[in-house]
């Protein structure tokens, strides 16, 4: 039973939106082609899904300008620039994404308290979304995990998977996933691989 997860591919991520990975449209066309010759039984897309004033948000944090660091109930937190606002353009999935295999959209971020960087639940680990039952009841036992941003919810969605999801390999599609920050991504590959993860190209999966 395999499942690709495809994470975060909206305008807000990619050239032109509000919090612009570096060549984040890149992973569209790697995703199109994981989608409909990668052999899944099961596709899941996660939509970054913010109130207005959400706790990562710069502007809800006077003085805080985006990058910086700041807090977010009692913990670190980046100051994003505002993004993914509920029902704007820039929260929308990118355009030539070939959502129609796509089965399940799970939302995220929805609470203004606490960021959401995975899939399956908040940053303080308290609140799941419910994807980790879904994937358990379906009987998954390959997860693909790719999009953007590959040093934030790619990474913590990935070990997540490994946490939450018993018996379940977990491989993170590289070339179909950018990252915000080339250190932050060497980084989260290393992490990634560390927790059990195979680090495989959409080559790979489908075999070509
Ligand atoms: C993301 C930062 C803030 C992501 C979402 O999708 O990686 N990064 N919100
Ligand atoms: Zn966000």
């Amino acid at each position: 039973m395999k499942c690709l997860l495809l994470v975060d591919i909206q305008r807000g991520f990619c050239p032109g939106g509000n919090l612009p990975v570096p060549d984040g449209d890149a992973v569209v066309p790697v995703a199109n082609r994981l989608i409909a010759e990668g052999g899944y039984d099961l596709v899941v897309a996660s939509q970054d899904w913010h109130p207005q004033g959400h706790g990562s948000f710069a502007s809800s944090h006077p003085g805080k300008r985006p990058f910086d660091m700041g807090e977010l109930g009692g913990k670190p937190q980046m100051m994003w620039p505002d993004h993914c606002v509920q029902g704007t353009e820039d929260a929308a999935f990118h355009p030539d994404l070939d959502l129609r295999s796509v089965d399940l959209v799970q939302r995220k971020g929805i609470d203004a308290a606490v960021d959401s960087y995975s899939a399956f639940r908040d940053n303080d680990r308290a609140a799941l979304t419910g994807l980790d039952a879904v994937l358990r009841d379906r009987g998954v036992t390959v997860l693909d995990i790719c999009g953007l941003a590959t040093d934030y919810c790619v990474k913590f969605s990935a070990l997540d998977a490994v946490a939450m999801l018993d018996g379940v390999a977990v491989r993170f599609v590289e070339d179909a996933s950018r990252g915000i920050d080339p250190a932050g991504v060497a980084a989260a590959v290393e992490e990634m691989r560390a927790a059990g993860i195979a680090i495989v190209t959409a080559s790979d999966v489908i075999g070509g």
